[in-house]
């Protein structure tokens, strides 16, 4: 049962701000950032492989890890989390969705305007030039067809910036809004788990949702999965 304040303030909110990490996907079958590695891949430290170094020591390597992700994200589908936070979207007068996974599925469940804050797993990048790579990769390290630098998952390693856009974004969204949903996420990443604190500074209520709730200071913590909490969300505020 939600509580009724929380209800309140979610009919009365006039922008949503929605932070999803790894737990959104989890019910989808997608293992989360720190549970993903089983099988051959136990042996390694994804802080490791999703690195510049550790793709410019081991590509080849890397590659594999990532066509092993890749395979998986495109064989689940969206789950009531993220089919939930689609309808949210047209519940709420505005609402910004800012997500730190790679796997499409928000945008697979019909939510508009993802903020990938982390970037697409799907998608492939000159490692040089950054530009999109839209012709088919071919080799155990693809090369780039324009200048010939090695191609790279299109997602945003440890060490490097979160890419502007999506960064000003985010940060002007969670300025702005007065409520800020954090779901599905260790609160352990930086800047994504800096956001909650730029939305407490602009006085917005605050939610974690997260069966294994991590942070204090939230002012609402529904201590549930999200395919659960986000269509109870949804159902208490439709009409
Ligand atoms: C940056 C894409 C600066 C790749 C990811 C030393 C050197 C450099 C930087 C740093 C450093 N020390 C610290 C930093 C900063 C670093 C950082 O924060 N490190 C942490 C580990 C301390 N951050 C960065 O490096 C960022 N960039 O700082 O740049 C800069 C500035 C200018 C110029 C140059 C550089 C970039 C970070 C991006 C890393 N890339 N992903 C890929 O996927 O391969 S991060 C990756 O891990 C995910 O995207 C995700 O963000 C993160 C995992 O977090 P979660 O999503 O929260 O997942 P997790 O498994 O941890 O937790 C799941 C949660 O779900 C749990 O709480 C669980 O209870 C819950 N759950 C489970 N089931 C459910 C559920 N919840 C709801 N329902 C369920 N059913």
């Amino acid at each position: 049962m939600l509580p009724e304040a929380l209800v309140d303030t979610l009919r009365s909110a006039r922008h949503v701000c929605v932070l999803t990490g790894a737990g959104v996907s989890a019910e989808s079958g997608v293992p989360t950032f720190r549970e993903a590695q089983e099988g051959l891949w136990a042996n390694y430290d994804p802080m490791q492989l999703a690195t510049p170094e550790g793709f410019a020591s081991d590509p080849k390597l890397v590659w594999e890890w990532y066509r092993w992700r890749r395979e998986q994200v495109v064989n689940v589908e969206p789950n009531p989390a993220h089919i939930g936070l689609a309808q949210l979207q047209d519940l709420v007068p505005t609402l910004t969705l800012v997500t730190q996974n790679v796997d499409n599925l928000h945008q697979r469940a019909g939510s508009r305007d993802v903020i990938e804050f982390h970037g697409n797993i799907l998608v492939d990048r000159c490692f040089v030039e950054g530009c999109v790579i839209e012709t088919p990769l071919r080799g155990d390290i693809p090369l780039c067809p324009g200048c010939g630098a090695p191609v790279r998952p299109g997602v945003v390693w440890f060490g490097e910036a979160i890419p502007e856009e999506a960064l000003n974004l985010s940060f002007a969204a969670a300025s702005d809004c007065d409520v800020f949903l954090s779901i599905g996420t260790s609160s352990l990443v930086y800047p994504a788990a800096g956001l909650v604190d730029i939305a407490r500074q602009n006085k917005a209520v605050t939610v974690e949702v997260n069966p294994d709730p991590t942070r204090t200071g939230f002012d609402f913590v529904l201590e549930n999965k999200a395919g659960t909490a986000i269509p109870e969300l949804v159902n208490s505020l439709s009409p």
